[in-house]
């Protein structure tokens, strides 16, 4: 059955790969899941139609034939779920490895949203100085757990799965800032990820697809 995925008509980002189409593309190409991409605008994204897929207005979204989901978690993990390589069978490893997920989207992703949120939407607020070095500390606390949990591994619990794969999507958004580089096994680890030719593959898919020149008319 074919796959459509929705991404930005153009990331703002402009192909740094930071918008969350790029997990997902990674999640099919590890997948080995030929996709269809489509574009959609700001103003489209809160019209009915897509609003029909996504309640909040928001890219990625997934479809497959009758299926419609949103959520880049979700729809990771619905792509995992029939892929060995981002889910093992074990029970127990299966069971961690989804954990891993909820982590990074639960725990580690939103001090790092606050971060730019910070940064960008409050920038302007009189206490915007004030806050931003509280919510860097957050996000370097978190940081710092999660690097005396990886250790020296190579991933966080085994072989790579589909939990390391969110994971490293949550902390590239951490790149720019340079706080990433303050936690060199965490910095490594992520290099690991974007190592990988699904990451490589879907990362340039989307640098194409952002990067490509507007239709004429
Ligand atoms: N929890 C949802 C999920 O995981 O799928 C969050 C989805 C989401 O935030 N989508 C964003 C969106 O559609 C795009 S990814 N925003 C438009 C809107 O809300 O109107 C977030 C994002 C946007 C831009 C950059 N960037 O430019 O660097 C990075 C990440």
């Amino acid at each position: 059955m074919s796959i459509t995925i929705t991404a930005f008509e153009r990331s703002p980002d402009g192909g740094m790969g930071l918008a969350r189409d790029t997990r997902v593309r990674w999640a099919l190409e590890e997948a080995g899941l030929p996709y269809e991409v489509r574009p959609v605008s700001f103003s489209a994204m809160k019209e009915p139609a897509h609003l029909a897929a996504h309640p909040f207005g928001q890219i990625p979204t997934y479809e497959e034939g009758d299926l419609v989901l949103f959520e880049s978690g979700a729809i990771i993990f619905h792509i995992a779920s029939h892929c060995a390589g981002l889910l093992p069978d074990n029970p127990g490893a299966r069971a961690r490895a989804i954990a891993w997920m909820f982590a990074a989207l639960n725990s580690v992703e939103p001090p790092i949203l606050d971060l730019s949120i910070a940064k960008i939407t409050e920038r302007d607020y009189p206490w915007a100085k004030d806050r931003l070095p509280v919510v860097v500390d957050r996000v370097r606390q978190r940081l710092g757990q999660l690097a005396a949990r990886l250790g020296d591994a190579e991933w966080l619990d085994g072989a790579f799965s589909a939990g390391d794969l969110v994971m490293v999507s949550v902390l590239l958004r951490t790149k720019p800032s340079g706080i990433l580089n303050e936690f060199p096994t965490l910095a490594a680890y992520v290099a690991r990820g974007e190592a990988r030719p699904a990451y490589k593959r879907a990362f340039a898919a989307q640098l194409a697809f952002n990067t490509a020149k507007p239709v004429a008319g």
